[in-house]
């Protein structure tokens, strides 16, 4: 029998994934019919199945020879995807056992694309929140208080060589009116965030402006706050805890040396790493964060995730770069939507008992479900509307519709099967974390 209908219609595609195959026909690249001839291809589950009908019929004892290596190519592979299959699920059982995963089983769970896998890479980031968070959300309100920095980060819309950057600098009274519009039912946390902006990083007289800033803001909110101020030295670090501050993030970006000093030119990447210990020292927890989509390996990922431990940080979070206009990385594509995700399933699975954020900075409210699907348990990044506060990552999405809101967030937690903690559950998780770590002496 000779196989005169042959469906595949990509076959380039499969050459390329088969270059062993072409190898065993003497160095000779197939013609398309003999492709079509000789293979049918099936893809399932990710483990591509060759169907070699009728190869048998053709007896061309090239062709004949040609097909028998080739089909033991197929056998060899379809045995490796087995085995594949049965290490991705050992790893997904390792990490609900809580055993530490290595390295490798972090890259390898960082490479998952194919859907059932990562359905059940999900599944297993949502048993793990459970575990310790049950249906339990936080939200944060988040004032992103002066968009003028000193630094020149590349991915940045509000480095200091963009000139089209949108600036502004709130004034005390504004940032504490917006903190209380902001502060109603269902937000556990107020996080102030600015670039670091020469008015405030000028020697002590600018650095206690913040401090008393952040101090009328506690005062006024009765909340938990978070400041994300950049670097700033010890002693400054120690009057914002004395402040009243009770958490300090400060994102590496990513924990590949080379790739930092591309992304943060000028900066230093031992003082912001040192930065995040002073902070425990000082009482404060803290936030690690890295960009997906950046030019980092899954292996720098990993390397991220494992820093993110040894950092003992409280909040570990990865966001998906979005371009921004104006800067030298506006033109880098993001091609891989569902990198931010696994990430946030990885790190759930690394890191089940921290919190991980699903912000709604990087794809507004439309990508909320997505992030809490993936193992995320606080959502970020609510601000309120017409204040011409802007976000980070996207300036404008969803604010001044009044989609990063608490009313929007509550009906997509609801949509998901999850709900808003009490404010009683988040200070409570706090001080359990604040006494562990200062019992583990970090
Ligand atoms: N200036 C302070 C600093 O850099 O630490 C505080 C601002 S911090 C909250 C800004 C963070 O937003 C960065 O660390 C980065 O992780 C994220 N970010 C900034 N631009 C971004 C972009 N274009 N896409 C995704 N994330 C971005
Ligand atoms: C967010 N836009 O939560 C904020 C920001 C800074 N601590 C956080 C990146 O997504
Ligand atoms: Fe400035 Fe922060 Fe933007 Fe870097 S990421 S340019 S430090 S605001």
């Amino acid at each position: 029998m000779r196989v005169t209908q042959c469906v595949y219609p990509n076959f380039a595609f499969i050459l390329a994934k088969f270059p062993e195959a072409i190898s065993l026909n003497n160095g000779k690249a197939l013609t398309k019919t003999e492709c079509y001839h000789y293979i049918h291809c099936i893809f399932s589950n990710g483990v591509i199945c060759l169907l070699i009908k009728a190869i048998e019929a053709h007896h061309d004892p090239r062709q004949l020879a040609f097909c028998s290596n080739f089909h033991k190519v197929i056998i060899k592979r379809r045995a490796e995807a087995k085995n594949n299959m049965v290490d991705f699920e050992e790893i997904l059982a390792k990490a609900l056992r809580q055993d530490k995963l290595t390295k490798e089983e972090i890259v390898r769970l960082l490479k998952t694309r194919e859907k059932d896998r990562v359905n059940s890479l999900f599944r297993t980031a949502g048993e793990l929140r459970a575990r310790y968070f049950a249906d339990k959300v936080f939200i944060y309100g988040f004032l992103y208080i002066s968009t003028y920095c000193r630094n020149n980060c590349r991915f940045c819309f509000y480095r200091s060589e963009n000139e089209n950057s949108l600036r502004y600098r709130k004034t005390e009274e504004e940032v504490i009116e917006a903190a209380v519009g902001l502060a109603g039912p269902g937000i556990h946390l107020v996080d102030l965030t600015m670039g670091e902006d020469p008015y405030y990083f000028c020697g002590n007289e600018g650095f206690e402006m913040l401090a008393r800033l952040v101090e009328r803001v506690k005062e006024t909110v009765e909340l938990p706050v978070m400041v994300s101020p950049g670097v700033v030295p010890e002693r400054v670090l120690e009057r914002l805890a004395a402040a009243g501050a009770d958490w300090y993030a400060c994102y590496q970006e990513t924990h590949n040396l080379s790739l930092f000093k591309k992304l943060r030119p000028g900066q230093n990447y031992e003082a912001r790493l040192h930065t995040k210990r002073l902070a425990h020292k000082f009482g404060l927890l803290t936030e690690e964060g890295v960009l997906a989509g950046v030019g980092e390996s899954p292996e720098d990922m990993a390397e991220s995730i494992i820093v993110m431990d040894s950092l003992k940080a409280d909040q570990v979070r990865a966001m998906n770069f979005v371009p921004r206009k104006g800067t030298p990385m506006e033109r880098d594509i993001t091609d891989d939507p569902l990198r931010e995700m696994v990430c946030i399933a990885v790190m759930r699975l690394t890191l089940p008992d921290r919190l991980i954020p699903a912000s709604l900075d990087v794809a507004g409210l439309s990508g909320l479900e997505k992030r809490l699907a993936a193992g995320a348990n606080v959502v970020t990044s609510l601000v309120p509307p017409d204040r011409g506060l802007a976000g980070v990552a996207q300036s404008y999405l969803d604010i001044d519709e009044n989609k990063r809101s608490i009313a929007s967030v509550l009906s997509v937690l609801a949509n998901c099967g999850l709900r808003a903690a009490s404010k009683n559950d988040y200070t409570t998780w706090m001080s359990r974390r604040q006494k562990a770590i200062s019992e583990a002496g970090c």
